[in-house]
C-alpha cells in the first residue's frame, strides 16, 4: 500500500532528500519553466516548475528504497522504505499547503491542472500529524510485505511443509481434486488473518489524511482522480456494469453447468446457485483462464496450447543448460532449473517486446534486461504480485515478476509493458503530468496488445500451429478471451465497492468479512463453501488490500481496453469482425497509440479519448461487439438451464445452507433460464 506502489503506476513517485527548504530548484527543470529561488514572490507557474524539479529530484531515492523493499523483503529494508515514504508523504503535504496560497490567482490552464493533480498524487493520502503520518507508513509497508512473505504451513514441527501463493494458485489451476482445491484456498486465506487489525488501524489513519486534503474519506480522494465529480463516478461504473452484466451472466451459467459436470450437482454449486470460491482456477474468481479443461467448447478446435508451448521451451533451455560440463548434484540440477527459467522468462519477454516495436515504439533499454526481476529468486522473499517501475523519470524503467511458464504470465509480461512504454512516452512530460489519463487507461495498454494476440499473431510468432477456420475454433477463441476478461468484470467493480464502504464507515470493522463476501455473492455469484465469520479476513488475501492499490482503475480498463482495441483496428484498416483484427506490425496503429501515451495525464482523459477513439465517453458497446458470437453460443447452450443466483441465500456465517426461496438480489440476475 505504499503510495509509491500506486504511484509507480500511476507514474509519480518521489523521495526526499534534503528538506525543500534547503533545495535550490533547477532551472533546467522537467517542466522546462524557470523556477525562481525565492519563494516568497514566486508565482503558481513558478512554484509548480519548482515543485516539477523537486519531485523529480527526489524520486529515485524513493523508488529504489521501494524496490529494494519489494525485491528483499526484510525488516531493514522495510524500515528503509518506510522511512523513504514518509520523508516523502511530508513533502507531499508541504507542497499541497504550498499551493494553497495560489488559490484564486491567475494562472495558466496547465498549472491549475498541476496544482489539482498534486492533491491527488497519494493513494496514501498522508496525515498531517507526523506521529501518525510514521505510524500509516511503517504499517503499509508491514501489510505489503507480510502479503509478500506469506506462507501456509501444515504439519508438525518434525514434517512442516510451507507453500507460498504461487504454489498455492498453482493447486487451483492445475487440480481438479475438489478437497485440494479447498484446502489450498483455505490455506491462503489464512495468511491473511493478522493483517486484519493493521488494515483497520490503516483505513482509520488514511481518512484523516483524507481529511485534512479536504476529502471527506480517503475513497472520496479516490474517486476524484476521473476529470469528473466524485460523486458522479459510482454512477458510471454502474452504467458500464449494466451493460456487460448479461454478458457475464450467461457466462456464469455455462460456468455452473460445467462444474456441475464436473463435481456434482451438489458440490459445483453452493447455496444460491453460486459458484464455489475455490473451484474457479484462481485465488480470487477473477480470471477463470485456467478452467479451461473444463471449459472448452470443443476439445480440439483449433488447439491454443501457449502454455504448453512455453513448458516445451523452457525444457530446451533446461537441455541446454544441463549439457554444460560439470557435475550434476542436486544443488548444479536446482541452479540449471533456475537458470532455465530466467532465460525463458527473458525470452517471454523479448516477445512482448516485438509486438510493441512491430508497432514503431522504442526497445526497451538495455538496462531492463539487467535490472528486471524477472523470476522468484530461490533465497529470500519477494513480492511476487508483478508490477512495473519507472526508477527515474529518465529511462531506468523495470518490471518485477515471479514469472511462471503458462499463458496467464505470457500475458501479464505483455501488461506490465504496457505500463513501461507509457511511462517512456510520457517521460519527457512535466513529473506531475507523468501518469495516466487516468489510472483506468494506464491497466488498459497492454491489455489492449493482448487482444491483439489473435491466433494469427500467435502463429506468427511461432508459439502455436497454423490457426483453424470453423466456427468451433472461433467459439473456442472467443471464450478462451471470455475466461479472461469476462470473468473479471464484476470483480473489477467489487474490491473498491468494499472499500469505499470502509473507507466511509458503511462497513465497519466487525462487518468486514460478512460485507465482503455479500459483494462477491451480489457481482461475481461466487460463494465460499465453509463459514467464513469475522474471525478471518479474506479482503487482505488479495494483493491490493494490503498493498493499498485502487482497483476501480482495472475495471475501467476492462472497458477501455476494448474501445482502444478497436480505434487501432480502424487505424491500422482492419475490415472485417473486429474479434479478428490484430494490429501487429501497423505503424499507423502504433503512431496511434503512441500519440496517445505521450499526452499522459497533460488534459482531461476525456479529450485523451476522443483524440483516440472519436468518443470522450467510456463505453462498452465494444465489448458487445467483439464477444457477440459468443454471446450468442452461450445463450443456446443455457437454454432450459436455471441461470441466475440469489446473492443472499449465502450468508458469509453458514455458506452451505441449501439454498433458499429469496429473491434474487443479485444485480437483475433472475432465477429462471436467461436464454432466448
Ligand atoms: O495487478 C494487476 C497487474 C499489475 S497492475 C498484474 N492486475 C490486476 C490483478 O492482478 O488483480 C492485472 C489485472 C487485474
Ligand atoms: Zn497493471
Amino acid at each position: 500500500m505504499k503510495p509509491v506502489r500506486a504511484l509507480l503506476v500511476l507514474g509519480i513517485a518521489a523521495a526526499l532528500g534534503l528538506s525543500a527548504c534547503d533545495r535550490q530548484p533547477s532551472p533546467d527543470a522537467a517542466s522546462g519553466t524557470a523556477a525562481t529561488p525565492d519563494r516568497g514572490n514566486e508565482n503558481a507557474d513558478q512554484f509548480i516548475a519548482r515543485v516539477n524539479a523537486e519531485l523529480k529530484a527526489m524520486y529515485p531515492e524513493l523508488t529504489a528504497a521501494q524496490w529494494l523493499s519489494s525485491t528483499y523483503i526484510n525488516d531493514d529494508s522495510q524500515l528503509l522504505a518506510a522511512k523513504a515514504n514518509e520523508r516523502f508523504l511530508t513533502q507531499l503535504n508541504s507542497w499541497i499547503e504550498q499551493a494553497r496560497r495560489f488559490e484564486g490567482q491567475p494562472m495558466s490552464p496547465e498549472t491549475a491542472r498541476a496544482i489539482q493533480l498534486l492533491k491527488l498524487q497519494a493513494a496514501m493520502p498522508p496525515p498531517r500529524d507526523p506521529a501518525k503520518l510514521t505510524e500509516l507508513t511503517q504499517i503499509a509497508t508491514r501489510m505489503e510485505g507480510a502479503y509478500g512473505a506469506g506462507k501456509y504451513c501444515t504439519g508438525d514441527a518434525d514434517a512442516k511443509a510451507c507453500r507460498q501463493l504461487g504454489e498455492l494458485e498453482e493447486v487451483l489451476a492445475t487440480s481438479r481434486d475438489y478437497d485440494a482445491q479447498l484446502d489450498a484456498w483455505q490455506g491462503w486465506h489464512s495468511t491473511a488473518v493478522g493483517q486484519r487489525k493493521d488494515y483497520t488501524r490503516f483505513v482509520s489513519l488514511v481518512n484523516e489524511g483524507a481529511r485534512d486534503l479536504g476529502y471527506a474519506d480517503a475513497g472520496e480522494l479516490w474517486r476524484s482522480g476521473y476529470d469528473m465529480p466524485a460523486a458522479e463516478l459510482a454512477a458510471e461504473t454502474d452504467r458500464l456494469w449494466g451493460q456487460v452484466k448479461p454478458l457475464y451472466e450467461q457466462l456464469h451459467c455455462y460456468a455452473g453447468t460445467k462444474l456441475d459436470a464436473k463435481y456434482g450437482a451438489q458440490r459445483g454449486h453452493v447455496a444460491g446457485h453460486m459458484l464455489p470460491a475455490h473451484l474457479m482456477g484462481n485465488m480470487w474468481q477473477q480470471d477463470w483462464s485456467n478452467l479451461w479443461d473444463l471449459m472448452a467448447p470443443y476439445p480440439g478446435a483449433g488447439s491454443l496450447d501457449i502454455s504448453g508451448a512455453l513448458k516445451a521451451q523452457y525444457q530446451r533451455n533446461l537441455d541446454a543448460e544441463m549439457a554444460k560440463p560439470g557435475a550434476r548434484t542436486p544443488a548444479a540440477v536446482a541452479q540449471a532449473e533456475q537458470d532455465a527459467a530466467l532465460v525463458t522468462a527473458k525470452q517471454m519477454n523479448e516477445r512482448a517486446q516485438d509486438f510493441y516495436v512491430s508497432l514503431g515504439m522504442p526497445k526497451l533499454p538495455a538496462s531492463y534486461w539487467d535490472k528486471a526481476q524477472f523470476i522468484k529468486p530461490r533465497d529470500r522473499d519477494v513480492v511476487c504480485h508483478a508490477s512495473a517501475w519507472d526508477m527515474n523519470m529518465a529511462g531506468d524503467v523495470r518490471t518485477k515478476m515471479c514469472t511462471k511458464l503458462n499463458e496467464e504470465d505470457f500475458t501479464t509480461i505483455y501488461h506490465e509493458l504496457g505500463h513501461v512504454y507509457y511511462y517512456l512516452a510520457y517521460n519527457k512530460l512535466p513529473p506531475l503530468f507523468q501518469t495516466g489519463a487516468h489510472d483506468g487507461f494506464h491497466e488498459a495498454i497492454g491489455d489492449t496488445i493482448v487482444l491483439g494476440m489473435t491466433p494469427a499473431y500467435l502463429n506468427r510468432i511461432g508459439l502455436v500451429d497454423t490457426p483453424q477456420v470453423s466456427n468451433e475454433a472461433l467459439i473456442n477463441a472467443q471464450m478462451r478471451m471470455a475466461l479472461a476478461k469476462v470473468s473479471f468484470l464484476p470483480f473489477g467493480l467489487m474490491i473498491d465497492r468494499w472499500r469505499w464502504g470502509v473507507f466511509d464507515g458503511s462497513i465497519k470493522p466487525d462487518q468486514y468479512n460478512k460485507a465482503w463476501w455479500d459483494l462477491k455473492a451480489k457481482y461475481q455469484g461466487v460463494a465460499p463453501v465453509s463459514a467464513r465469520g469475522e474471525e478471518f479476513f479474506d479482503a487482505g488475501a488479495k494483493y491490493h488490500v494490503p498493498g493499498n492499490t485502487p482497483y476501480t482503475r482495472y475495471f475501467l480498463s476492462h472497458v477501455l481496453q476494448f474501445q482502444f482495441y478497436k480505434s487501432l483496428c480502424e487505424a491500422s484498416g482492419h475490415k472485417g469482425p473486429l474479434y479478428e483484427c490484430s494490429f501487429y506490425a501497423n505503424p499507423e496503429a502504433g503512431r496511434r497509440y503512441w500519440a496517445m501515451l505521450s499526452k499522459g495525464a497533460s488534459q482531461p482523459w476525456q479529450k485523451t479519448l476522443k483524440d483516440m477513439t472519436g468518443s470522450e465517453k467510456m463505453d462498452a458497446s465494444a465489448v458487445l461487439e467483439y464477444f457477440a458470437p459468443l454471446q450468442e453460443w452461450l445463450k443456446k447452450q443455457n437454454e432450459g438451464k436455471t441461470c441466475g443466483w440469489q446473492a443472499n441465500a449465502a450468508a458469509s456465517t453458514n455458506a452451505t445452507a441449501p439454498a433458499t426461496p429469496a429473491a434474487p438480489t443479485a444485480p437483475a440476475a433472475p432465477a429462471k433460464p436467461t436464454a432466448g
